[in-house]
């Protein structure tokens, strides 16, 4: 069967025809493509088409697909059953793990998503602090609950609805809004509220109003508003976790968060979440303390199985971060040139194996900057490397993610395909 007649029936019985709103296309005016399978840097639809793939299930694909470890794993956890809503060594493995590769890190909670993650996160910050509010970033997501769908990014900017129906007064009330790479905007809120605020959750590069790297000094300047102010820092690193460094943003910038939330990427593709920081914070979460916070699949022992086999690759495989990086910049710097060479003005964000195309002049450095960005170009911009084999995430507000699977070549053709649609545009 095709996408399109997948799709007609998909819009029948799922809103809008998907399970996640990022996914729709409708944005780049299109339809989704139905994936059937995906190896490596590749992946392959229903229509037997195959694509040099950006998306990487939005992140986690950071081995590739199919990695033969990862693959091995999974298929010898489920071979000992797949759920025991009870402990499993895999659990611990993973969680030691974590801590040895995280600077700052003592204790995990595994959950099943970033959103799980940055809920309990934000609940431990309130109960630790016995403070209400929280500040965030315009533009930065941090998964669907409530408090977080709030000048929201990525699937709710895309879609126009930032500050989503369903949320209550009272809940967004709670939930203040600074501007990124803004410190004084931060202060405001602080000194108008002062000794209310539980924590400052930030995106330690911002990944979901398109790429957006922290100026010099902004992580640094939040760890001393926090410290000053009594807050917690949370770094939401469902992006960059495990993705910029082994130890993530933290390591990369070198800029020590309070709690730390991860997704997908330490489920190697299963849907696999985490919260963490110190052991004091931590040791206040249920059974140990008040704060409480469950869950009948968490830790489940084909997830961990499958995280466990990506994070001790990368553990092992230093290098790995090194050719992402490589490769992330020779994309940007070879969009740049076609762009250049053609006239057509863009600013092509990147931090390591994430980046970004923006069509505008202007360089973007925060929400304002990317909601100006020309998103009729991007859109043509979009269909024309999809049809010419390029497949990324069809939104201007999403991050394109280079794996350890891409190789050169796939860059030279993922380039040859830009400089055809560039003069296209
Ligand atoms: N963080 C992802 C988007 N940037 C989430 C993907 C989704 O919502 O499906």
């Amino acid at each position: 069967m095709d996408s399109h007649t997948l799709f007609e029936r998909a819009v029948k019985v799922l809103p809008g025809g998907v399970n996640s709103p990022v996914r729709a296309c409708k944005n780049v005016g299109c339809e989704p493509r139905f994936i059937e399978k995906a190896d490596g840097s590749h992946i392959c639809d229903v229509e037997g088409r195959t694509y040099i793939d950006y998306v990487g299930s939005w992140g986690p694909m950071i081995l590739g697909h199919n990695f033969p470890p990862v693959a091995e794993a999974v298929r010898q956890a489920v071979g000992n059953g797949l759920s025991f809503g009870a402990p499993c060594q895999a659990e611990v493995d993973i969680a030691e793990l974590m801590v040895q590769m995280v600077p700052g890190l003592e204790m995990v909670r595994m959950v099943n998503s970033g959103t799980e993650a940055v809920m309990s996160a934000l609940r431990v910050a309130r109960g630790v602090t016995g403070r209400t509010k929280i500040i965030k970033f315009a533009g930065c997501y941090h998964g669907h609950s409530d408090s977080m769908l709030v000048k929201a990014g990525s699937g709710a900017l895309t879609g126009g609805s930032p500050d989503s129906k369903g949320v209550t007064a009272s809940t967004a009330g709670d939930t203040l809004t600074a501007q990124y790479n803004d410190l004084d905007s931060v202060v405001a809120l602080l000194e108008a509220n002062p000794g209310q605020v539980a924590a400052v959750i930030v995106e330690p590069v911002a990944a979901n109003m398109g790429v957006i790297p922290p100026k010099k000094g902004f992580l640094k300047g939040l760890r001393q508003l926090c410290d000053q102010s009594g807050a917690l820092l949370i770094f939401d690193e469902v992006i960059t976790g495990f993705r910029l460094a082994p130890g993530g943003a933290q390591e990369y910038f070198g800029v020590r968060a309070d709690l730390v939330t991860y997704g997908k990427i330490i489920g190697g593709g299963m849907p696999v979440g985490a919260y963490g920081g110190s052991r004091a914070h931590m040791e206040q979460v249920a059974p140990c303390g008040p704060i409480y916070q469950a869950g009948t699949l968490s830790g489940n022992p084909v997830a961990m199985a499958a995280g466990l086999a990506q994070l001790t690759y990368l553990h092992e495989h230093p290098e790995v971060y090194t050719n992402i990086s490589q490769k992330g910049a020779m994309l940007a710097s070879g969009l740049r040139q076609i762009a250049e060479a053609r006239g057509i003005p863009v600013q092509v964000n990147q931090v390591s194996s994430l980046l970004t195309i923006f069509f505008t002049e202007t360089p973007v450095t925060g929400y304002a900057g990317a909601c100006a960005s020309d998103l009729e170009r991007f859109a043509r911009y979009y269909r024309g490397m999809l049809a010419g084999g390029v497949y990324a995430a069809p939104s201007q507000f999403e991050a394109m993610f280079l794996s350890n699977a891409h190789t050169a070549d796939d860059i030279v053709r993922t380039l040859n395909t830009a400089e055809r649609v560039f003069g296209t545009l």
